[in-house]
């Protein structure tokens, strides 16, 4: 039997769980580390704010990425600002990072779609809700990116429940015939609500999923932010220098429930939890930055108040924002609304009226 053709995986990974760097990849900058660290940390303030806020009815619902910072950042930190970024409901880090407010965020997820029309960075686009839908959208972006002749690049977000959808694999081979500049980042964080990530592939690797497509696959430490800013830097400029789409899978643990509508307790092990924790990114980051006298206790009790004095702040201008008029979930579904919905409307108006909500 002959060979047709064989496959390798690459991954990478630079910090040790301790913060340890033993050898940094090529064009390593420690410098920009500070502001990434900076990030992670202000990320997490804001989502165990988010969970507060829900937990007293003030927050619809909320996807916490707890634990999986480094690969929110990190992903936005290799970015230009002209560059476009198609998330998923857990990349607060990124979209912070890229400058959407923090009190939009709270907007979208106390249910009003304000929160995704963003001061900036206007040509974002916004959460995807819909697992995997944003997949084709990149390719759209990339397609448009590449007829302009454009060198912008396009990095489409998704979980490993997401790669097991049509919209993935479609997405991907379209990138890939097509040579656009999209790179698709899986969060493999193990779990896709009470899926586990045993119960998702049977694949060794998400990474490899790229190897029907003909594009480039490869691995990461997702909770060491040298190795997703390197993985996927390097994803980043290959697709601007006009050479194509690839595929990056950080691997990561959800140390969170899915959302505040869930409790993770039914159907996993708390050993597993608690075991993941040790390898988490933000301790990992600081104990190398510390080691490198690039941040000291003072740095971290100085942050820790800015960051906190910030997420209040957003968390006032989220609050005090005038609720959107009820009649809006009606009055921009049609030019014109029929009698059904007219009748509709107006029920529904007078019902609120009289049961007082808000
Ligand atoms: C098309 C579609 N099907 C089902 C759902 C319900 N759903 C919400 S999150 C989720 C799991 C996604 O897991 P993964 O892609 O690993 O992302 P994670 O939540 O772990 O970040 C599912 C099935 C959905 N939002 N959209
Ligand atoms: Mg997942």
């Amino acid at each position: 039997m002959d060979t047709v053709a064989t496959f390798r995986v690459p991954r990478v990974a630079y910090l040790d769980s301790h913060g340890h760097l033993p050898a940094p990849p090529a064009g390593f900058d420690p410098d920009r580390l500070v502001p990434v660290y900076r990030g992670m940390m202000l990320t997490r303030a804001f989502d165990a704010k988010a969970v507060a806020l829900q937990r007293t009815g003030q927050l619809r619902t909320y996807p916490s990425s707890l634990g999986q910072e480094a690969v929110s950042v990190g992903l936005a930190s290799v970015m230009r600002p002209e560059d476009v970024l198609l998330p998923t409901y857990r990349e607060t880090g990124a979209m912070l990072w890229r400058g959407v407010r923090m009190e939009e965020i709270l907007l979208y997820w106390g249910g009003d779609e304000r929160g995704s029309d963003f001061a900036g960075p206007r040509e974002d686009f916004p959460i995807a809700v819909p697992i995997a839908s944003q997949c084709c959208h990149a390719v759209g972006v990339a397609q448009a990116f590449k007829s302009r002749q454009s060198p912008r690049v396009a990095v489409c977000c998704l979980g490993d429940g997401a790669s097991s959808k049509g919209d993935f694999y479609e997405a991907m081979n379209a990138a890939g015939v097509m040579q656009l500049p999209v790179v698709f980042v899986i969060t493999n964080n193990q779990w896709a609500i009470s899926v586990p990530r045993s119960r998702q592939t049977l694949a060794v690797s998400f990474a490899q999923k790229a190897i029907a497509a003909g594009i480039p696959g490869e691995q990461c430490d997702g909770n060491d932010p040298i190795a997703v800013r390197d993985a996927i830097g390097r994803a980043v400029e290959r697709a601007r220098r006009g050479e194509g789409a690839s595929l990056v899978e950080c691997v990561t643990y959800r140390l969170s429930d899915h959302t505040t509508a869930d409790d993770a307790r039914r159907y996993r092990d708390e050993a597993e939890v608690s075991a993941a924790w040790a390898n988490e990114p933000v301790a990992r980051l600081r104990h190398y930055l510390a080691d490198q006298k690039r941040w000291s206790k003072q740095d971290e009790e100085a942050l820790i108040a800015e960051i906190g004095a910030q997420v209040t702040a957003a968390v006032e201008r989220y609050l005090a924002t005038p609720l959107m008029p009820r009649q809006d979930l009606f009055d921009y579904l049609y030019a014109e609304l029929p009698a059904d919905l007219r009748r509709q409307r107006d029920a529904f108006l007078l019902d609120a009226e009289g049961a007082g909500h808000d």
